[in-house]
């Protein structure tokens, strides 16, 4: 078909035809199909495909690195179920975007990484082309689908498949590899017109058999003391509604995972947030919904989990997760809307309630951890500790549940996720799967430009470093961003001391660093606080004004722990030298 159309390009009648090139191709393939945002880096070979893809209309986000325009990409396409398009130039523009790519794979986001490559037969022939990379073989491994077009007539195709394979199933990353040869490459304009393909329902409905759904219905009647778990899978489906529904006619205590908070609120009477580890040890009948028992739930076995035996039931539109850990007694296969509605049918009219004696213990447990907490959360230390400037955020998302919240650190992270209460589906997006840092600023700018809502973002010192540039993008698009930053001088905590020579130990930075500065070289506004008091007056103030800020929050530099949470993932020498 490419052939075809090349030649009719070159040899169909005399009289004048109009003519269009891969340039043009590629802009109309993603606004045919609702793609309208672009994250990413210029450069050759794409410099120009960015500015006549702004002219036509698409927005052009230009970043100051990939990985963050990748991370953006990758946040966009879980906010919207729509991939989310990062944009970068061969070789090393493309390995720095191919982290997100990565992570957007791991995290079951929709994302197309498009990247221009080097020409081909240079490449192929390793003759040490400029930016000369086989990128395609790189990529392949890393993401859920890798394409190349080569001719002008396929990007319609190549463009349509890559949408596809994103979206459908369990979404993932996608490569697109774009030989600078192709942007320029002409052809039949009404050819080409007709080359383009309309992706018809990206993300097919895939319904759980009804065997399943009986299988696990009668699994959950059984149950003494259950527990739903809801992950970033179901917060992703914006199936909010059938989900809480689900929840509530189950009276069964739940679980939100970190990206799933919101989904009900946590201050619901039946979240068990506040008493995760009793519910996870206690529990004998256990539904995932859109979770996965990897890591961030023990791999469903272990300590954590009790030795109590317990009943997996799990909600999963990928088959290969049934089994990966333990053994699955009711897996439901399907997208998790049409799983959670057959589950909600299927229960018709009288469901009973789980047993009072389980459903009461679980809420005292819950209003004890409250109420030992409570008090930590209301002081106003000077250096600042965790709780006293955490208890300030925490009342200031309540004040404003449409915020969204974006999330890294270690200490930071950890904290924040137990005491940050949220309201609303899809509002905390944060490390993910791979407790990854450098997501902050990528996600804030994709979050402000996706949602139009503000954003909050609350970073460790170290978390922040790894896309702190982007402050000059946000200020640049003046995004309704307010960044505030755990200042405790380095990587958990701001003690270490070497011993042995001048160089600083490796967890800590330059002492008393006054991030606010960096933002306020790029016009924006920047606040140094050093109390909760003045940290709650400096947010608000931002939120309020909408104007990019960055805040240096003051910490105390002891008062973080090794790894956050997390410590216990660190493997210990023997035989260490004291
Ligand atoms: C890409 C990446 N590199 C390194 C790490 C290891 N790591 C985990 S947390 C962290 C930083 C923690 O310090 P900070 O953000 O200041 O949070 P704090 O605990 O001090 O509040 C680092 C470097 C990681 N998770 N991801
Ligand atoms: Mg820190």
């Amino acid at each position: 078909m490419a052939e075809a159309a090349l030649k009719t390009a070159e040899t169909g009648p005399t009289e004048e035809r109009e003519l269009t090139d891969g340039f043009h191709l590629i802009i109309e393939a993603l606004k045919l199909n609702g793609l309208n945002t672009i994250y990413g880096v210029p450069g050759i070979p794409i410099t120009d495909f960015g500015r006549m893809a702004q002219a036509e209309g698409i927005r052009v986000i230009s970043f100051r690195h990939e990985q963050n325009a990748g991370y953006a990409a990758s946040i966009a396409g879980f906010l919207t179920k729509k991939p989310g398009v990062c944009l970068t130039v061969s070789a090393p523009g493309f390995l720095n975007g191919l982290t997100a790519l990565a992570h957007a794979t791991t995290n079951c986001f929709p994302m197309i990484l498009i990247s221009g490559s080097s020409e081909r037969e240079i490449v192929d022939l390793q003759q040490g082309d400029y930016e000369e990379m086989d990128q395609l073989a790189i990529a392949k491994p890393l993401c859920k689908a890798a394409f190349r077009v080569l001719h002008a007539a396929d990007i319609g195709i190549g463009v349509a498949r890559a949408i596809r394979a994103a979206a459908s199933g369990r979404p993932g990353g996608v490569y697109l590899d774009l030989p600078a040869k192709l942007f320029g490459q002409v052809m039949d304009a009404e050819a080409g017109k007709k080359s383009l393909v309309k992706v018809i329902d990206a993300a097919p409905a895939q319904i759980p058999a009804p065997d399943a759904v009986k299988r696990a219905l009668d699994v959950l009647k059984s149950a003494k003391r259950p527990l739903i778990i809801l992950g970033k899978g179901a917060a992703y489906a914006q199936a909010d509604d059938a989900i809480r529904s689900l929840v509530e006619k189950s009276g069964i205590p739940f679980l939100p995972m970190s990206m799933g908070k919101g989904l009900l609120p946590d201050t619901h009477p039946q979240c068990a947030g506040a008493a995760r580890s009793t519910v996870l040890a206690q529990s004998d009948v256990v539904m995932l919904i859109g979770a996965r028992l990897n890591w961030l739930l023990s791999h469903g076995k272990g300590k954590t989990w009790g030795t109590e035996p317990k009943k997996f039931i799990q909600l999963d539109i990928e088959p290969k997760e049934m089994d990966s850990n333990v053994e699955i007694v009711a897996p439901v296969v399907g997208d998790i809307g049409s799983c959670v509605s057959a589950l909600l049918q299927g229960m018709g009219g009288n469901w009973s309630a789980p047993p009072a004696e389980w459903t009461s213990s679980v809420s005292a447990k819950r209003e004890e951890n409250i109420a030992k907490m409570a008090p930590r959360l209301m002081n106003n230390n000077s250096p600042m500790d965790y709780h006293g400037a955490l208890g300030v955020l925490r009342t200031i998302i309540k004040e404003r549940p449409d915020a969204i919240l974006v999330n890294e650190g270690a200490n930071t992270l950890d904290l924040a996720r137990g005491i940050i209460d949220m309201y609303k589906p899809r509002k905390r997006i944060d490390v993910g799967t791979w407790g990854i840092m450098g997501i902050g600023m990528g996600y804030s700018i994709a979050a402000a430009i996706e949602t139009g809502k503000p954003v909050l973002a609350v970073e460790g010192d170290s978390a922040f470093g790894f896309s702190g540039m982007e402050v000059e993008t946000i200020c640049r698009y003046n995004l309704p961003v307010c960044i505030v930053i755990f200042n405790n001088d380095g990587i958990y905590r701001g003690t270490d001391v070497n011993n042995v020579s001048a160089d600083p130990a490796p967890t800590v930075f330059v002492k008393g660093s006054r991030y606010d500065k960096m933002i306020e070289a790029f016009g924006g506004v920047g606040v140094n606080a050093t109390s909760p008091d003045a940290l709650k007056r400096a947010v608000n103030e931002a939120m309020d004004s909408g104007k990019p800020t960055l805040i240096n929050a003051v910490l105390d530099p002891g008062a973080g722990s090794e790894s956050g949470r997390i410590g216990n993932l660190n493997p210990q020498s023997k035989i260490r030298k004291k």
